[in-house]
């Protein structure tokens, strides 16, 4: 054996799980709204020496040497990232978008400071405020929700809920929303009480950039995002942000927050940017909704139920109560059938958040394997194959059945290579 054996040589039980789950993505119907195939050119990046480097510090100003590489290498990450999102600063170093929204609390608030944000139940993100989340723990978090009638955002709610309590922040953003969201509106709402608008697009990044959503830059203080979501790039986080905050937002990810960035993942966000700024990324952006907007109309003529009544972006929530099975059980079921998305809550829920009354799709991954809204009919059937079977058979599906449906599921797949794989 070589004294550098390759990974299938050195680990060959890691090595399994790795080509194990490459096998089982490319295989599966894969739903999950936050997650994506990167391409070979952003797993390559990702996988470099660069992570043998320390670099802690910003270009031109570190506290290691041998920056010859690293500096242009985070340069250019940067300079792509401010073109491709029209944004003023860009800092790409948050490991990922957990950090990068408490980097924006701890460079733009103080603690005990008032924030508000959408609430975790009606589709917001942990960080946004949530109790069990440190943006809960040291700031004062004021949470809005969704309208009971239509399951929208309620901005006279989160007007009144300002003017009450004068937050210093409100984030706007999601993680299980299916609708546009008025940046204009909120901005206006911000402004009104002197409060930092800050947009969380870690879902709807890709769509920003490919022009099938409004963009937050000219209306926020700070947008952050994940760069793996809809935009297709490594596991990793970003911050966009006004001139007037660089040095905050900076001085809050490294040395507040952070240490030595992962410079490999700077290399894959920068090789990302680059794919998102080609125009068949536009195309990609457009088809992810065109696909969300087919699945969700093809599933509601199979009779269920979606919050809101469809999508205007990646996602959909679809609303099992009246399917006699939960969203984790149904998603579990599906699972075994080559079909993969989450239970997740809906708005006003009454099953707890571990075995909710929904399930989130998404749409993004199967675009990018190429899938265009005239193959939705068969994803809506084939999830309405295993949802049916599985509330049959009291949240079962035989093993015979998983079998003949994962069967199906690959065949529909075989014609659409998954990128990076
Ligand atoms: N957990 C991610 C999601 O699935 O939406 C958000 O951080």
């Amino acid at each position: 054996m070589s004294h550098d054996p390759s990974l299938a040589q050195a680990d060959p039980e890691i090595h399994g799980l790795i080509r194990a789950e490459d096998q089982r993505q490319r295989e599966s119907l894969r739903l999950i709204a936050s997650e994506n195939y990167a391409s070979r050119a952003v797993l390559e990046a990702g996988a470099a020496s660069l992570t043998n480097k320390y670099a802690e510090g910003y270009p031109g100003r570190r506290y290691y040497e041998g920056m010859d590489n690293i500096d242009p290498l985070e340069r250019i990450a940067i300079d792509r990232a401010k073109a491709l999102f029209g944004a003023e600063h860009a800092n790409v170093q948050p490991y990922s978008g957990s950090p990068a929204n408490l980097a924006v609390l701890l460079g733009l608030c103080s603690p005990g400071d008032v924030t508000m944000g959408l609430s975790l139940p009606a589709g917001g993100h942990l960080t946004h405020g949530w109790k069990v989340s440190a943006s809960g723990i040291y700031y004062k978090s004021v949470q809005y929700g969704v309208r009971q009638s239509d399951h929208r955002i309620d901005l006279d709610q989160v007007r009144e809920l300002a003017r009450e309590h004068r937050p210093k922040l409100i984030w706007v953003g999601h993680s299980a929303y299916p609708r546009t969201l008025d940046f204009a509106a909120f901005a206006e709402i911000a402004s009104e009480v002197d409060a930092h608008l800050v947009a969380d697009i870690a879902h709807i990044a890709g769509l920003v950039v490919g022009g099938a959503h409004p963009s937050p830059i000219p209306h926020c203080a700070a947008v952050t995002t994940t760069t793996h979501k809809t935009l297709r790039g490594p596991r990793g986080g970003l911050i966009l942000c006004r001139k007037a905050h660089a040095k905050a937002i900076d001085k809050a990810v490294f040395p507040g927050l952070q240490g030595g960035p992962h410079n490999h993942a700077t290399a894959a966000k920068a090789v990302a940017f680059h794919e998102a700024a080609q125009p068949s990324f536009r195309e990609y952006a457009q088809r992810v909704v065109a696909n969300a907007k087919a699945l969700a109309e093809a599933l509601m003529g199979r009779g269920y139920e979606l919050v809101t009544g469809g999508t205007d972006n990646h996602l959909m929530l679809v609303d099992l109560s009246n399917r006699g099975i939960s969203g984790r059980v149904a998603a579990k079921a599906l699972n075994g059938c080559g079909i993969e998305l989450n239970g997740n809550s809906i708005p006003f829920d009454e099953r707890k958040p571990f075995d909710p009354s929904g399930v989130r799709i998404g749409a993004a991954a199967l675009s990018s394997r190429g899938l265009a809204p005239a193959h939705m009919a068969t994803v809506a059937e084939l999830i309405d194959a295993g949802v049916t079977e599985a509330a049959a058979n009291e949240g079962e599906v035989s093993e015979a059945f998983a079998t003949q449906l994962r069967g199906r599921v690959a065949e529909f797949l075989s014609d659409f290579p998954a990128p990076g794989l």
